[in-house]
C-alpha cells in the first residue's frame, strides 16, 4: 500500500469574540493526498501570529509536502532541526500547528480519538480551574462562591488582576496611552505603560488569601498567578507568607531567567509551586523536573512544539512525582484546548486544567469543542482529536492588526519589567 503524503499545508487566522489582537488565533490545516483526509493543529502565538505564519507557508510547507504523514516522531525531528537554530515560540508554534495535525490525521486513520493513541483514559474527564477577580476581597470572594455554586471546585483568584492593578481601576490619564491608577508617585515624564506596585500588590496577596479562607473555609482548592510580577526575594516572601491557606497551586511566581531561585523557594516553605508557561526549551524544566522544584508543569503546549514534546514532558514529570496543569487561557484555540484535554484524560500524573471557556462564535466556528459540565472538561469520542473548523464562519473574523500593549508592563518610577 502506498503512503498517504502531505499534500498541502495551511494556516487559518482568525480573532473570533472579544479579545482582539489578544485573541489572535492560529490553526494549521495539513492536507493529506488521501480524498478527504486532514488534521488540525494549534500554532497560537497571538502576540506574533504572522511570523508563525510565514514560518508554516514559507518553510514548513515546502519541506513537508509529499512526506508520509504517518511519521509523526520523524516529521517532528525533521522540522525541528531543520532551521539549524531551534525553539523559540514561533518555530515552536510552528511545529505544533503540523504536529497536532498529524495527531489528529493518524487518530482519524485508526478511526480513534487521540486519546486512545496516548494510551486511553485513565480518568472520564480533567476537573479544571476557572479565574474569580475583584476590586476588594469581599469582591473576589462573591465571584469564588458563584464558581462554587457553578459546580467548580479548583478557583484561581485574583485582585485586580496581575500585579493587583485592575483594568475597572485605571484612571484615564490624559498624558499615556494606558494609565496609571493606583500608582501616585511617577518621575516626571514616566513614559506610557500598565503602571502597577509590586509592594502594594505583595502585601494585598495575603491579605486576599486569609480572608477568603476565613470566610469560605479549605475545601476548596483555590491558586494564584503571581506571572511573575516581584524581584526574587519578595517572591520567596509571598510563597511562605501564603503556606499556612494551603493554595493548590502558586504560578508563576519567578520568570524564566531566575529559575535557580526556586530551590530557596522550597528550603522556605511547603507552598506548592507550578510553572512553565513561557518555557520554550527543554533546558527550562530540565532542573527544576530533576530537582524536584516544582510540583506542576504547566506549559504552553503549543509554544513547546505539540503533543509530540508534551506527551514526553508529561512522562519525564511523572517519574519526579510531578503533576501537569497544561497552560489554557483565552489566547489557546479550541483546536489547542482539545489537544490538552486528550492529554489530560490518559495522563496519570494530571494534575489540573486551566479553562478559559469558549465564546458562542468560537463553538461555531470550531464544532466538538470540548464540553465542561459542573467543573469538569470531556474530550468527545470523535476520531483524532474531535473537532473541525468552519473555515468561511473563521474568515468572516480576520485578525486585527495592532500591536500589544499591556506587555509594557512598568514599576511606579518608570521601569520596564517582566509584564
Ligand atoms: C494564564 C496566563 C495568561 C497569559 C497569556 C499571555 O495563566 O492564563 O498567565 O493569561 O498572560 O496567555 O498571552
Ligand atoms: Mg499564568
Amino acid at each position: 500500500m502506498s503512503a498517504i503524503t502531505i499534500k498541502d499545508v495551511r494556516t487559518i487566522l482568525t480573532s473570533p469574540g472579544k479579545g482582539g489582537v489578544q485573541k489572535r488565533l492560529v490553526v494549521v490545516k495539513v492536507i493529506t493526498s488521501d480524498d478527504g483526509l486532514y488534521g488540525l493543529g494549534c500554532a497560537t502565538f497571538t502576540q506574533r501570529h504572522l511570523a508563525v505564519h510565514s514560518v508554516v507557508q514559507d518553510f514548513l510547507k515546502p519541506l513537508l509536502i509529499g512526506r508520509d504523514v504517518q511519521r509523526i516522531e520523524e516529521l517532528w525531528q525533521l522540522v525541528h532541526v531543520n532551521a539549524y537554530w531551534r525553539t523559540g515560540p514561533v518555530m515552536n508554534n510552528a511545529l505544533s500547528g503540523i504536529d497536532m495535525a498529524l495527531w489528529d490525521i493518524k487518530g482519524k486513520l485508526a478511526g480513534m480519538p487521540v486519546y486512545q493513541l496516548l494510551g486511553g483514559k485513565c480518568r472520564e474527564a480533567a476537573a479544571v480551574y476557572r479565574h474569580a477577580d475583584g476590586r476588594e476581597p469581599e469582591q473576589v470572594e462573591a465571584n469564588v462562591r458563584k464558581f462554587i455554586e457553578q459546580g467548580y471546585h479548583y478557583i484561581r483568584c485574583q485582585m485586580g488582576g496581575y500585579g493587583g492593578l485592575a483594568p475597572h481601576a485605571r484612571a484615564a490619564d490624559p498624558t499615556t496611552k494606558l494609565s496609571a491608577a493606583g500608582v501616585r508617585h511617577r518621575p516626571e515624564n514616566a513614559l506610557p505603560g500598565a503602571y502597577y506596585d509590586p509592594g502594594a500588590y505583595a502585601r494585598s496577596v495575603p491579605r486576599l488569601f486569609e480572608h477568603l479562607r476565613r470566610t469560605i473555609g479549605f475545601e476548596v482548592e483555590l491558586l494564584h498567578d503571581v506571572h511573575e510580577r516581584l524581584v526574587p526575594i519578595d517572591a520567596v516572601q509571598l510563597a511562605k507568607q501564603l503556606e499556612p491557606f494551603r493554595l493548590f497551586f502558586l504560578e508563576d511566581l519567578l520568570p524564566p531567567e531566575q529559575i535557580e531561585w526556586f530551590a530557596t523557594v522550597r528550603r522556605q516553605c511547603c507552598t506548592p509551586l507550578a510553572m512553565g508557561e513561557l518555557f520554550t526549551n527543554p533546558n527550562e524544566w530540565k532542573p527544576l523536573i530533576a530537582g524536584r522544584l516544582i510540583d506542576f508543569i504547566r506549559c504552553h503546549i503549543s509554544a513547546i512544539g505539540g503533543l509530540t514534546p508534551a506527551r514526553k514532558l508529561g512522562t519525564l514529570a511523572d517519574a519526579f512525582g510531578i503533576r501537569t496543569a497544561w497552560h489554557g487561557p483565552g489566547d489557546v484555540s479550541p483546536v489547542g484546548h482539545a489537544a490538552n484535554v486528550h492529554l489530560d484524560v490518559s495522563s496519570p500524573n494530571f494534575g489540573i486544567q486551566e479553562w478559559a471557556g469558549f465564546s458562542e462564535i468560537e463553538q461555531e466556528i470550531f464544532p466538538g469543542c470540548p464540553e465542561l459540565r459542573q467543573g469538569y472538561v470531556y474530550p468527545n469520542d470523535k476520531p483524532g482529536l474531535g473537532i473541525d473548523i468552519n473555515e468561511s464562519l473563521a474568515a468572516k473574523y480576520p485578525c486585527p492588526d495592532g500591536l500589544i500593549e499591556w506587555t509594557q508592563t512598568r514599576t511606579p518610577d518608570g521601569t520596564q519589567v517582566y509584564p
